[in-house]
């Protein structure tokens, strides 16, 4: 099913959340491609994964304006992409009981424009295409930086950057400040676009240089980058993080029931409250940034926030299970972990859920690709940038057996008995 709407040929199609099976979202782009499909295009298709990147870069331009017109500089990629890269995400959506509803995820869901970045970088990271961060990979960095650093204000009071008003992940939480996910994202991007562009200054400094004249960057600017890539809150970087200013005073609750799907229920302390009066998650937030850069927290910091918010989500999204699954396997808990495998691999089978008639959930299947290959399996980048694995099978899986395509080679990968070998296939 993933397979079914990206394209090796054709740079200008992108994945619907709901792939080709269903009207919900019209068809419309998320970072749902970048985060959760992108790396399986990436590690096994990566003409294709060039296509989806491209895609983007195509939609540069109308990214810039967007910025422009919300108030921003830079590039601000939409919360809902089409063909002219214009925000799609309607403002008031009419509901199955005939109610409206008024929608403001693209108000306040900034964090595609970072998921944007991640991928594109994550792309050349493994494929090693230069051509494409020449092209246009590395402005794109640029220029999402320099967005992220008009969304920050300076807090006198508290001598730091903030980012107010800005929901991450979690919809259920809409909007809050200083969303921890967003925060260190944001960082995320300023610091890997600097590093990119140091890069490419000292490999091929003429290019470097007409990039900083097209988009008019100059040391100044950048320097104020680095100081405010520097001075943004955080929440700290160890032990147990806020997810937003003002959640931990919410009234605590956690799951305690399972539905017949192995979904859990709502706390019956928080039926009937919504939003901000309920500490409940539609979705993994903090859990998500710990999965995408593990590398800046230490294993205790990623467990204990594992264990904390596996406690408050709801799993209503279909993008969060896998990403339990992931960390899970990552955290040596691959057994515990197992159920939110089932529940992103099973997610349209078991209907679980229930909004199979809206159609297939495509990030749960590349979530999935990723909690077997990634998690279950450990591949990852080692320091000497080539494939590793770290695998960690839960014990009724005896073998797993899977395809890579590593710079132009075809390997086939066997995990058995945690021993991994990878041999060239045709
Ligand atoms: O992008 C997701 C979002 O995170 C949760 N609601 C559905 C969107 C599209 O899949």
């Amino acid at each position: 099913h993933l397979m079914s709407t990206p394209s090796p040929t054709d740079d200008r199609v992108n994945i619907g959340a709901k792939l080709m099976h269903g009207e919900e979202y019209g068809g419309h782009a998320f970072w749902d491609t970048e985060l959760f499909c992108l790396p399986f295009f990436t590690w096994v298709f990566p003409q294709t994964a060039r296509n989806l990147v491209r895609y983007r870069g195509h939609l540069l331009d109308a990214a810039r304006k967007n910025a422009r017109d919300s108030g921003y500089r830079g590039a601000k990629f939409p919360w809902e992409s089409a063909d002219t890269g214009d925000e799609e995400c309607p403002a008031w959506t009419v509901e199955y009981d005939g109610t409206c509803y008024r929608c403001y995820v693209a108000d306040y869901e900034h964090h595609v424009t970072a998921a944007v970045a991640y991928g594109l970088y994550d792309y050349a990271l493994v494929t090693g295409d230069e051509p494409l961060m020449a092209e246009f990979g590395l402005e794109l960095l640029l220029e999402t930086a320099r967005f992220w650093v008009s969304r920050m204000v300076w807090n006198d009071e508290k001598k730091r950057y903030e980012i107010l008003q800005v929901t991450g992940p979690d919809e259920w939480h809409e909007p809050g400040d200083n969303n921890a996910y967003t925060n260190r994202m944001a960082k995320w991007n300023i610091e890997t676009a600097l590093s990119a562009l140091a890069r490419m200054q000292a490999k091929n400094p003429d290019l470097a240089q007409s990039i900083l004249r097209r988009i008019r960057l100059t040391d100044a600017e950048m320097a104020a980058w680095r100081r405010q890539a520097d001075a943004i809150y955080l929440h700290g970087e160890t032990s147990l993080i806020e997810q937003f200013d003002g959640y931990f005073p919410i009234p605590d609750a956690v799951i305690t029931e399972w539905d017949e799907h192995g979904m859990p229920r709502m706390p019956a302390a928080c039926v009937g409250k919504k939003g901000m009066q309920r500490p409940i998650l539609k979705q993994a937030d903090v859990v998500m940034l710990m999965k995408l850069l593990p590398d800046c927290y230490d294993e205790d910091t990623q467990r204990i926030n594992f264990e904390y918010y596996e406690k408050r989500t709801l799993h209503r999204s279909s993008l969060s299970p896998s990403v339990h699954a992931l960390m899970g396997a990552r955290l040596g808990l691959a057994e515990h972990a197992y159920r939110y495998l089932e529940r992103s691999a099973y997610v349209d089978l078991d209907n679980n859920q229930r909004n199979i008639r809206e159609g297939l959930h495509a990030a749960s299947m590349g979530g999935t690709w990723q909690a077997v290959v990634m998690g279950y399996c450990g591949l990852h980048l080692n320091e000497q940038g080539e494939p590793a694995f770290a695998p960690h099978l839960p014990p009724q899986w005896k073998q797993v057996r899977f395809h890579l395509n590593w710079r132009g080679k075809k390997l086939q990968v066997t995990v058995k008995d945690n021993q991994v070998s990878a041999i060239e296939s045709i």
